[in-house]
């Protein structure tokens, strides 16, 4: 068989959606957005990957978004394959009632290609516990059964522990990882963050845990820069925040007068040892790049998708910084989906020590992986290099195995 004949055409996904969905506000105007889902490739197991919810989602960025979750699910170890969604629908400022007919309108379409064994959507951007449970919803309304087709479900229906914090939770174990080969650790290094969704909350959390200080978060509007390091009953307002649905957080700035707000400014000009991009994509450049070097850093790990432009990676690279991609460090968040999942499979549920653990282990074991494809006769792990061949080989033997589909 032709193996680059046969690896080239998995460029293209299986199947990619494009549908309509119709909602009305809480006026009774009709609205009309575009709905997608991107089927990838389950040559390891089903199609798994989030749906984002954001006016800037169109099918461009879900095909990249949805390549990367290839490689990311099968670094995770488990049966997963890749696939991604959304829509280009703003929740920003909408009323509950508001998402949830969106919800509901957008699985009116979505249900026919989904199921346990097929497709397992999950959130991203714009989608959270409350827009699973809404989805989840009219899935069982319209299927008439009660089973683990979505992640990132409620704790008292199906969902896993710690899978609200596990993206970050397993970004900073992942960046522990990386001081470790240095044989360093969290303790006493200043860390700059972007975001203050789900991703950043669990990456603050336990950057704190582990004995750092996280002194910026950041939105669309502009960062905080936080001396005293954003910690406690700090991290619980960030959470306020962010449920506000506003997506800004300069009044974090009135609520802690310590902390300074930098309109239309990004947290890489602040002196850091790590910096971790939890936001979104591009919004880290080479000149950001350029900064963080001359200050001094040390470690730089992906929380959110592709943050860093590929001029930035290089100069992280040729500077001999440390530098990991999000498909790596990003990917305890679907590894605990896959956990999930078996905890569905199993009709049991884990405790948090036991889902925590497992989430540590895994994210180890991608570390290793990593190390093992990355590392160059210098002694300088190249992640993009480690985590890409890694995630490849199993991807490329598993379609080798069975044939052209
Ligand atoms: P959230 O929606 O919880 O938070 C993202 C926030 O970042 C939004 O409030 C958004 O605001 C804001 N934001 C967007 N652009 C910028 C910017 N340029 N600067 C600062 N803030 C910005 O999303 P998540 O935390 O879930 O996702 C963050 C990133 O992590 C994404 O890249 C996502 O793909 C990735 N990821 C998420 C996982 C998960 O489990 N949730 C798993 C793995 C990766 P606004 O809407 O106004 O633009
Ligand atoms: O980008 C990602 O890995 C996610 N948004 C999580 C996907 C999932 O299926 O949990």
């Amino acid at each position: 068989m032709n193996r680059q004949a046969l690896l080239s055409a998995s460029l293209s996904p299986t199947v990619s959606l494009t549908f309509k969905v119709p909602w009305v506000d809480d006026s009774g105007k009709v609205h009309v957005n575009l709905g997608y889902r991107i089927q990838f490739n389950n040559a390891i197991g089903p199609y798994k990957g989030g749906l984002r919810f954001h006016p800037s989602v169109n099918l461009s960025i879900l095909k990249f978004l949805g390549f990367e979750q290839i490689f990311k699910n099968s670094l995770t170890t488990l049966p997963m394959g890749g696939g991604k969604g959304g829509s280009d629908f703003d929740p920003k400022g909408k009323s509950n009632a508001e998402i949830m007919r969106f919800c509901q309108s957008f699985m009116l379409e979505l249900w026919k290609m989904i199921g346990p064994e097929t497709d397992v959507p999950a959130g991203d951007i714009g989608v959270g516990g409350r827009e699973i449970g809404f989805m989840y919803g009219m899935y069982k309304k319209l299927t008439r059964e009660h089973t683990g087709v979505l992640t990132g479900k409620g704790i008292n229906w199906g969902g896993s522990l710690i899978r609200p914090e596990a993206t970050g939770f397993g970004a900073v174990y992942f960046a522990h990882e990386m001081l470790k080969t240095k044989n360093q650790d969290f303790k006493g290094k200043t860390v700059a963050v972007s975001g203050f969704g789900n991703v950043a909350w669990g990456a603050v959390q336990k950057v704190t845990e582990l004995g750092g200080k996280v002194v910026t978060i950041s939105g669309p509007d502009g960062y905080i820069y936080d001396p005293d390091g954003i910690s406690g009953e700090k991290i619980h307002y960030m959470l306020e925040l962010r449920s506000s649905n506003q997506d800004i957080v300069k009044p974090y700035s009135y609520e802690f007068p310590n902390a300074q707000f930098h309109q239309g400014k990004r947290p890489w000009e602040v002196k850091c040892d790590v910096a971790l991009p939890c936001a979104t994509q591009n919004e880290l450049g080479k000149e950001d790049a350029l900064t963080l070097i001359k200050n001094g850093v040390m470690c730089v790990a992906e929380g959110a998708n592709m943050p860093s432009t590929p001029e930035a990676i290089e100069a992280f690279q040729e500077h001999k910084v440390m530098f990991a991609p999000g498909k790596a460090v990003n990917a305890g968040g679907v590894a605990t989906s896959g956990l999930e999942m078996s905890q569905n499979s199993m009709k049991l549920n884990w405790a948090t020590e036991e889902v925590d653990m497992r989430l540590h282990q895994i994210m180890k074991s991608i570390h290793e992986q990593c190390a093992k494809y990355g590392t160059q006769p210098d002694g300088y792990i190249n992640y993009v290099k480690g985590a890409n061949v890694a995630g490849f080989l199993k991807v490329a033997n598993a379609m080798l195995d069975q044939g052209v589909l």
